[in-house]
């Protein structure tokens, strides 16, 4: 599949600091050492519905992995799924009486405009799960041969406890982990499973559905954690710097792509940091496509939100924060974004060095937009206050804020 076309990011003046973030598996800050090509992994959408203000916060945060990653002149090779076929997409379309391949198309085809919009940075691969099932049938083959996978009615299952490490990304308790399986597209419940936790790495073709060559697994679909594990695997290797998504992801999904990836391999972790973004709600609820509590993208630039302030409102909160999406948040990034443009425009100001390396220093703490949005409000505070005589200021921050937040002022 294709991807979104890239904005440019300015080079700035100085040197860039290294990241420290947050690591789910481990608990702590994980001061991460990449070589010169930084490897990440973002999961995708699944495009049964168009992007909300919390899909767009977490490709936020893993945005600005990739620009602290770009300061330091490195290069990041990004790789994101999209998951084209899954039940609930199968299900939207029967509801509205649509093509599921079609309403696929369609979403993602809107993803890509809203990307666009927002100035993420587009993926090096951006990998549906239909176009991987030629990848991803032989991985199911290999866990088979391996003894770690086993077959129920013709559904094949991959079982935790061939895994040493199961466990090790989300340590969840068992009860934890089971009702989790059961509220993320997991089924505890099915009879004849070894552990109910097991989930399904390929699902026998059923009757009106739509079903691919699976060689020896016979006619069927992929399951959900296996998709991220064969193209994470294909295009990055084991190893990889940061997988990431959502906290909703972290189990069941990365657990398991880690233990699938594990039992391939022989190795863990399958990423050096397992980051996870908080979730937007709206209404005191999780923003999500089955409760359909959602604030679209797409709708704000519809009605003329400048998409920099919606931008610059999902900046305004730490990444790992839940938090709620209001009226009030988009306007409080509107008069900030104002003042900003007003800032850059006038002809000098005070010195900006200090505050790129401000910048610099929050970001690479943990991804501290909110640090960098205040450390920005400053200099503009100051320079509104005190004026200033340095020339080149005002097109420094205007960079800077542009490089390293995404915000084009
Ligand atoms: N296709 C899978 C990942 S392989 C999937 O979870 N798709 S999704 O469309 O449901 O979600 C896409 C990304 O948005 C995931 O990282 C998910 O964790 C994140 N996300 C979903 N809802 C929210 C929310 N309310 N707040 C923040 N992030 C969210
Ligand atoms: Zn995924």
């Amino acid at each position: 599949m294709h991807a979104w076309p890239a904005s440019e990011v300015p080079a700035l003046p100085g040197q860039g600091r290294d990241l420290r973030i947050h690591d789910t598996a481990t608990g702590g800050l994980t001061p991460l050492d990449p070589g010169p090509v930084a490897r990440i992994y973002v999961c995708g959408i699944t495009p049964y519905d168009a992007t909300h203000i919390g899909h767009a916060a977490t490709y936020n945060a893993f945005d600005l992995v990739q620009r602290v990653w770009l300061d330091t002149k490195r290069q990041v090779h990004y790789v994101q799924n999209v998951t084209d076929i899954d039940d609930p997409l199968l299900e939207r379309a029967e509801r509205d009486g649509v093509d599921w391949a079609a309403l696929a198309e369609r979403e993602t085809r809107l993803f890509r405009e809203d990307m666009t919009a927002l100035r993420m940075l587009p993926p090096q691969q951006y990998i549906g799960a239909v176009e991987a099932i030629p990848g991803i049938v032989p991985l199911v083959e290999r866990l088979r041969d391996l003894g770690a996978a086993y077959e129920l009615d013709d559904d094949v299952y991959f079982s935790v406890e061939s895994d040493p490490n199961f466990g090790r990304v989300s340590n969840l308790d068992a009860a934890a982990m089971r009702l989790l399986s059961a509220e993320r597209g997991g089924d505890p419940d099915r009879p004849g499973k070894k552990n109910p936790l097991d989930p399904m790495l390929w699902m026998a073709a059923r009757e009106g559905e739509p079903s691919w060559d699976g060689g020896s697994l016979g006619r069927g679909r992929p399951g959900w954690h296996i998709e991220c594990v064969a193209i994470a695997l294909d295009h990055l290797g084991m190893g990889f710097d940061v997988q990431g998504g959502g906290s909703d992801l972290v189990f069941p999904h990365h657990e398991m792509g880690a233990s699938h990836a594990q039992v391939l391999t022989g190795e863990f972790p399958m990423a050096k940091a397992y980051v996870h973004a908080g979730m937007v709600a709206l209404h005191g609820e999780k923003m999500s496509k089955s409760k359909g509590n959602l604030v679209f993208v797409s709708r704000l630039r519809r009605d003329g939100v400048d998409p920099a302030a919606i931008r610059l409102a999902l900046l305004a909160h730490h990444y790992r924060a839940d938090w709620e999406w209001t009226d009030q948040v988009l306007l409080d990034a509107g008069i900030r974004l104002e003042h900003w443009r007003a800032a850059v425009s006038r002809p000098d100001g005070p010195p900006a060095e200090a505050l790129v390396e401000e910048i610099r220093e929050a970001l690479s703490n943990d991804l501290d937009a909110p640090a960098a949005l205040a450390a920005v409000d400053r200099w503009a505070v100051t320079q509104e206050q005190n004026g200033g005589t340095d020339a080149g200021a005002p097109g420094i921050v205007s960079r800077a804020v542009d490089a390293l937040l995404g915000v084009a002022l």
